[in-house]
């Protein structure tokens, strides 16, 4: 049998979907879709509502799951895409509201950096909207960059939003 690997994901969305509902239903369709026949979801962390960073103004809705597959990195980030094509997510809109993003934050595999995808994923150490989440699901986790766990840098962060107000 294939080796299966540990993948964390995080889900966002801020924009309604014409069948599936306001973003909160959204994601908890697409923790359903996550699930597939060599997906295994493991464990998902609540939906927050969180604050937009960057342009958009829509709040969005976040979250974060745990999930086992025999798939290696771009295997799974194409398996995702999939996914985010089904939610309507439309191309080339860095950035902008989005029906449903879906990022590989980190995996057990430690490192990995292709043209494509880059793990761990660049900015989940400063955002919030993914650290909350994935800190209720794997606080333990090691960040392989930093060498520090998900509860370290979900720490690390309250204090520096605390500090800076
Ligand atoms: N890519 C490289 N590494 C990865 C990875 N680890 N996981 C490449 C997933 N994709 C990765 O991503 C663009 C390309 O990055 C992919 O095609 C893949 O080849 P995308 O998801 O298509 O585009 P994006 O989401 O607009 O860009 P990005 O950089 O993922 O943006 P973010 O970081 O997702 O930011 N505020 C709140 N409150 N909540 C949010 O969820 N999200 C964003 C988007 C901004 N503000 C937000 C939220
Ligand atoms: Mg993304």
């Amino acid at each position: 049998m294939a080796q299966r690997h540990h993948y964390l994901i995080a889900l966002g969305s801020n924009r309604r979907h014409h069948r599936f509902g306001p973003p909160r239903t959204v994601l908890g369709a697409a923790l359903k879709a996550l699930e597939q026949t060599d997906i295994m979801l493991v464990a998902a962390a609540p939906i927050y509502t969180t604050l937009p960073i960057g342009p958009s103004t829509r709040s969005y809705a976040n979250s974060a799951a745990l999930v086992s597959t025999p798939y290696p990195p771009k295997k799974l980030l194409r398996k995702l895409k999939t996914i985010e094509a089904h939610f309507g997510r439309r191309r080339g809109q860095r950035w902008s509201s989005r029906t449903l993003d879906l990022d590989i934050i980190l995996w057990d595999g430690g490192a990995f950096h292709s043209k494509n995808l880059t793990i761990p994923h660049i900015l989940f150490r400063e955002r919030d909207f993914v650290l909350r989440p994935a800190n209720d699901i794997a606080a333990d986790w090691r960040d392989p960059v930093t060498k520090l766990m998900v509860r370290h840098l979900f720490a690390r962060l309250r204090k520096k939003a605390l500090k800076d107000g």
